[in-house]
């Protein structure tokens, strides 16, 4: 999530280029933050966007020796290795925005089980710049979107996926059938009950967003559930900080094993960015196994799962809806914890299709369409 923006920048004393906030904080830009940023011929390959020159060959001390405002929205500068570049205000306001490890993109909200309107979106082939973008908004923001009139055709979970990034193949296929069957090599492929968890926590890195298609439902159950575990950690950090720095700091070990596979990683079932923000819930109560830690520290642990835990299954804040033939649910599996109820194979076939993208191409792609829709030159390549 991006902080405020600071409102402007403006010339302060001689070679000083001052970042002024909205609460009138003022503090001077660092010539070296702003040599980074050159666009020139000089300082970037133009094709590519890439710099040529390496920012920790250039003095810590470095200065502004010139500096002025040709015109509105431009500073023209001259630094002290008598490098000469303009900037666009607009541009540096932008970047200064942006906190540490944050990457533009739309606001996340929130939600709990009192969420009623979910988002949902009439699926199309071909959508339009601007379907798009609305798509991705809704799923950016509330981590989760629902595609209604996907053809219940096998593979279709597949061609939902590239739309929006890159998919990502694992033990389980390309693609995997969700249905009850004898020789099920995970819970997912029985009738049973799943408590909301998020996928392959013992892989690294674990997929980052999950698509669920459904081709057939026949059964009356088997009804999807999603909770926003960042709002349940949100809650917890609230009323229980204690329960919530553990679940932050403790490795939890992830197992999956079957014949052909065995996999295993570590993660803390809340997982913090270096800034103390969350950045992805880790959570399968049927797959996670704490180290053996001393008496006290593991009924600390114990204690602060159980809290977290219930928080996850409690109503206030899962939602739950009935995927039916042609629905689709594409979800942040870093963020949301996805389940459902048990449903009885007897009643007839339970059929979805699933697989899984990475979690960076819904946002990239939000950028590209952004910056299309701004007019901004042809899309480079930036790897
Ligand atoms: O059957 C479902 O609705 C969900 C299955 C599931 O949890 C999974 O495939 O990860």
């Amino acid at each position: 999530m991006s902080q405020p923006r600071p409102s402007k920048l403006r010339i302060g004393a001689p070679g000083e280029l001052l970042l002024e906030h909205a609460d009138g904080r003022q503090e001077p830009v660092h010539a070296l933050w702003l040599r980074e940023r050159c666009r020139d011929a000089q300082s970037i390959d133009l094709r590519t966007q890439q710099r040529l020159q390496d920012p920790s060959d250039f003095a810590v001390d470095l200065k502004l020796t010139a500096l002025s405002q040709p015109s509105a929205g431009v500073f023209q500068v001259t630094f002290s290795d008598g490098h000469q570049a303009s900037f666009n205000a607009a541009e540096l306001l932008e970047e200064a925005a942006l906190a540490p490890g944050s990457h533009d993109a739309p606001a996340m909200r929130l939600w709990d089980g009192s969420l009623k309107d979910f988002p949902r979106a009439r699926w199309r082939t071909d959508p339009t710049d601007s379907e798009l973008v609305a798509w991705l908004e809704a799923f950016l923001g509330y981590g989760f979107i629902i595609f209604e009139g996907v053809p219940s055709e096998p593979g279709m979970v597949l061609k939902v996926g590239t739309q929006f990034g890159f998919t990502r193949e694992t033990n389980f296929g390309a693609l995997f059938n969700v249905r009850s069957t004898p020789d099920a090599n995970d819970l997912a492929y029985t009738a049973i009950a799943l408590d909301p968890h998020t996928d392959n926590p013992y892989r690294s890195p674990v997929p980052g967003i999950q698509l669920l298609h459904c081709l057939v439902n026949e059964t009356s159950g088997g009804l999807s559930t999603l909770v926003d575990g960042f709002a349940v950690a949100h809650s917890l950090r609230a009323r229980e900080p204690e329960a919530f720095r553990i679940l932050a700091t403790t490795p939890v070990r992830f197992k999956y094993i079957d014949t052909d596979t065995e996999l295993t990683a570590s993660a803390p079932p809340i997982e913090l960015d270096v800034t103390g923000e969350l950045k992805a819930i880790h959570f399968s109560p049927r797959l996670d196994f704490v180290p053996l830690f001393p008496r006290a520290q593991l009924e600390a642990y114990y204690r602060a799962r159980r809290l977290f835990d219930h928080g996850l299954r409690a109503a206030d804040f899962e939602i739950r809806f009935l995927l039916k033939d042609g629905d689709l649910v594409m979800f942040d599996n870093c963020r949301l914890l996805h389940g459902r109820t048990g449903f009885d194979p007897a009643e007839g076939l339970r059929h979805l299709q699933g697989c899984y993208i990475d979690i960076d191409g819904p946002r990239s792609l939000y950028r590209v369409l952004r910056r299309r829709r701004a007019g901004a030159a042809d899309v480079r390549r930036s790897a």
